[in-house]
């Protein structure tokens, strides 16, 4: 699972991409700063089930800061879209091919309204980030529709003459983009077509087929950020009118937070309310200052920066993950080397411990016999949905053999 950050031009995504992955790509005031994706690794962070056990854990595939398990994951940060980026304008399309594979979008927007179409610097509170979010789904949309009409008459014709199934040959041309059949399926039913018709489709028809497949395959949430400038709360509030997942965000606030608990200068948990100042004598009038903005103008207002809840937002809300963790030694809660909790995975909700077993290796899955719920002592079925926090023994015929 990979999740993509991405925006019109300046509005904070590698300041976003920074803050989450501790990385040091080049941000900087003006469009275009980025050209290149970056990768890097943020992480989920969910209650540790060491807690509700009261046990002490020895984390292996991710980490565990007072009772708060931290696991990987993937994200990408992207060059900034224009209008036209679809025909090529800006960096065009380059954009567009490097979130083929994420799963979710963190959209960032400059809810400062601050920086006009084309990422550059206008008059605080000018612009409308509720337009911005419009056309950055449209170029995706035109895009998509483009990949589609290119060769759409041969599809539909071969579909139609029963050469192979519209959803086969569609499933097979769109699974580089993260789209599966499944939603192709869910996004002809919205959209109100038939795929056995395919020759039917006008290029309108298409163009709402695009929109409801990224909606179906690219669910997005939106980080409002600059949330710690003024003008921020009225359009976050716009933002939420329009019934969008927003996370208000100060993706800048919490770059400053990480980078200055990373140097034990304060200590602060992503995704906290507030943060304790543990080495006053190392930092500088100016720095402390800075701190204190971040305390009046971001926590006291907002509760948090909004990094880690976008994140936390993405994998969860928008992908419906759960975490559970698989053990080997269900009364120990522990691997055979006897570490406690050692992984944590994130599965989509309604998985059950026979997905578990396929998530760990394919040979446990193919050698799967019952589960354990080690917290509670009970049989699991293959087809037993697992529950988020749950401690899973896999009882495989190999191991037995
Ligand atoms: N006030 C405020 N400014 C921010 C915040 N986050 C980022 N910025 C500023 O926004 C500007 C653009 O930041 P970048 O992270 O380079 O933006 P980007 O979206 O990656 O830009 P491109 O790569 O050019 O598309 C920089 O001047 C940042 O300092 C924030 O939370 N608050
Ligand atoms: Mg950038």
């Amino acid at each position: 699972m990979m999740v993509g950050i991405i925006g019109k031009p300046n509005v904070g995504k590698s300041t976003f991409f920074n803050a989450a992955t501790l990385l040091n790509v080049p941000m900087a005031n003006y469009p275009f700063t980025t050209v290149e994706p970056n990768f890097g690794v943020a992480y989920l962070t969910t209650e540790c089930a060491c807690k509700s056990l009261g046990v002490e854990d020895n984390p292996v595939n991710s980490r565990c800061v007072d009772h708060t398990r931290l696991i990987p994951v993937k994200v990408v940060d992207v060059a900034g879209l224009v209008k036209g980026a679809a025909e090529g304008r800006g960096l065009g399309n380059k954009f567009l091919d490097n979130i083929r594979q994420a799963d979710a979008l963190i959209q960032v927007v400059d809810a400062a309204g601050a920086t006009d179409e084309e990422g550059i610097a206008a008059a605080e509170g000018s612009q409308n980030p509720l337009s911005d979010i419009e056309f950055v789904e449209r170029e995706f949309d035109i895009w998509l529709q483009q990949l589609l009409l290119k060769d759409w008459q041969k599809i539909a014709r071969t579909a139609e003459s029963g050469g192979g199934k519209t959803i086969d040959i569609l499933g097979e041309r769109l699974s580089g983009l993260g789209i599966a059949e499944r939603h192709i399926h869910a996004a002809a039913e919205k959209a109100g077509l038939k795929l056995d018709v395919p020759t039917g489709w006008s290029n309108d028809d298409l163009l709402r087929f695009s929109t409801v497949l990224r909606e179906e395959s690219k669910p997005s949430v939106i980080a409002a950020n600059k949330a710690d400038r003024p003008s921020a709360k009225e359009n976050v509030e716009r933002i939420k009118a329009a019934g969008r997942l927003t996370i208000p965000c100060a993706a800048e606030a919490e770059l400053l937070l990480r980078r200055a608990a990373e140097k034990k200068l304060i200590r602060y948990t992503p995704g906290a309310s507030d943060f304790e100042v543990l080495d006053k004598e190392h930092l500088n009038p100016v720095q402390l200052k800075a701190l204190e903005m971040v305390r009046e103008k971001v926590l006291k207002i907002w509760g948090s920066t909004g990094v880690q809840q976008a994140i936390n937002s993405a994998y969860l809300d928008l992908l419906q993950g759960i975490v559970v963790y698989p053990v080997e030694d269900e009364s120990k809660f522990s691997d055979k080397k006897g570490n406690v909790l050692p992984d944590a995975y994130i599965l989509k909700k309604g998985s059950t411990a026979k997905d578990l077993a396929y998530t760990i290796h394919s040979d446990l899955g193919e050698t799967f016999l019952y589960g354990v719920d080690a917290k509670r002592g009970m049989r699991l079925g293959a087809d037993h949905p697992l529950k988020n926090g749950d401690v899973v023994k896999i009882v495989s015929s190999a191991k037995r053999g």
